[in-house]
């Protein structure tokens, strides 16, 4: 085989009707919202990588710092022979953990965005040609089909997006991981933390209007795939912090009263002026609320690490 293999454990037509369950769903209850994963076409995709570098979004350089710091300690507590990683994006960060693991032999990137994947996979197996990478277009919601590798096993998810999953969901998707690990596996999870409300919110309403396009690119999305006549223009980024759940929120609000029209779904979606769907919950957590939760599905938290400015978090725990 070669080193460099990519499955799809969905058909690309069961994307196609996920993406058609979410649209029409979300856009015909009130309050109106669509799930966060299908901002990550190409284009999105490349707009989080630019997110990533905006001076207010704190969260990626938090958790290179921690990783950077803490790559050796992870690799002697781990002896990790498979690194798994869901949402991998651009496998930035988990560069320094592969250069960390010296007894890895498989990485598995995980994630929604196969144009992100295909470019990772190639820049990972130029820097580490020893390396078998087995990339999965996947969806981790959707349960965890993971391939039969070496254990003992790492299981990353970093970048704080078990926060864009509700409560209920971060109790299936914890568990669905410790269904998929076996004792002596690890997590090893980025979280970001709850801080004052002015860091939060610029983290997510940049002066740039990068994550402003990252939002509306959801319309985009619509219009392509399903055919829709968005008009982005007709809708404002608005971020902004629940206190009571302690998560931001993303939604995009409509400037008039408005009817937007999405054949692939069958769907006249109306608005009325100053309406809002929500696109995306990002929550924050604090160390207690971390540990419960790992608890609850079965896992037990041994390191708690944060970033000198104690923004973010990374946790290890076990099966
Ligand atoms: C990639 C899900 C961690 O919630 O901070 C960035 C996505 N949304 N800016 C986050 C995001 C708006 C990001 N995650």
């Amino acid at each position: 085989m070669s080193p460099l293999s990519i499955t799809r454990t969905l058909p690309a037509d069961a994307t196609a009707a996920a993406l058609r369950a979410d649209v029409a769903q979300g856009l015909s209850r009130t309050p109106k919202q669509l799930p966060p994963k299908w901002f990550y076409d190409a284009r999105g995709s490349e707009l989080f990588e630019e997110i990533t570098k905006l001076p207010d979004y704190y969260p990626t350089r938090a958790e290179r710092e921690i990783l950077l710091t803490r790559a050796d300690h992870i690799a002697a507590a781990t002896n990790a022979r498979t690194l798994i990683e869901l949402g991998s994006g651009s496998s930035d960060k988990t560069r320094h953990l592969i250069g960390a693991l010296t007894g890895l032999q498989t990485y598995v990137p995980v994630d929604v965005s196969e144009s992100a994947l295909a470019a990772a996979g190639e820049a990972l197996l130029a820097e580490h040609p020893g390396l078998t990478v087995h990339a999965l277009v996947a969806d981790f919601q959707q349960g965890l089909a993971l391939p039969d590798t070496p254990g003992p096993r790492l299981l990353a998810f970093l970048g704080g997006t078990l926060g864009n999953l509700l409560p209920d969901e971060r109790a299936a998707f914890l568990h669905a991981v410790h269904a998929a690990l076996s004792p002596g596996d690890a997590l090893l999870l980025g979280t970001d933390l709850v801080k004052d409300e002015a860091t939060l919110v610029a983290a997510y309403d940049d002066p740039q209007g990068v994550t402003a396009a990252f939002n509306k690119n959801v319309l985009q999305v619509i219009n392509r795939e399903l055919g829709g006549d968005f008009d982005p223009a007709d809708f404002d980024h608005v971020a902004l912090w629940n206190a009571e759940h302690e998560w931001i929120e993303m939604r995009l609000r409509a400037r008039k009263e408005l009817t937007v029209k999405i054949p692939g779904v069958d769907l006249a979606a109306t608005f009325a002026a100053g309406e809002d769907v929500r696109t995306e919950i990002s929550a924050k957590f604090r160390e207690d609320g971390v540990r419960t939760e790992l608890a609850a599905a079965g896992m037990e938290l041994t390191n708690w690490w944060t970033d000198s400015a104690d923004r973010f978090a990374l946790s290890l725990s076990f099966r």
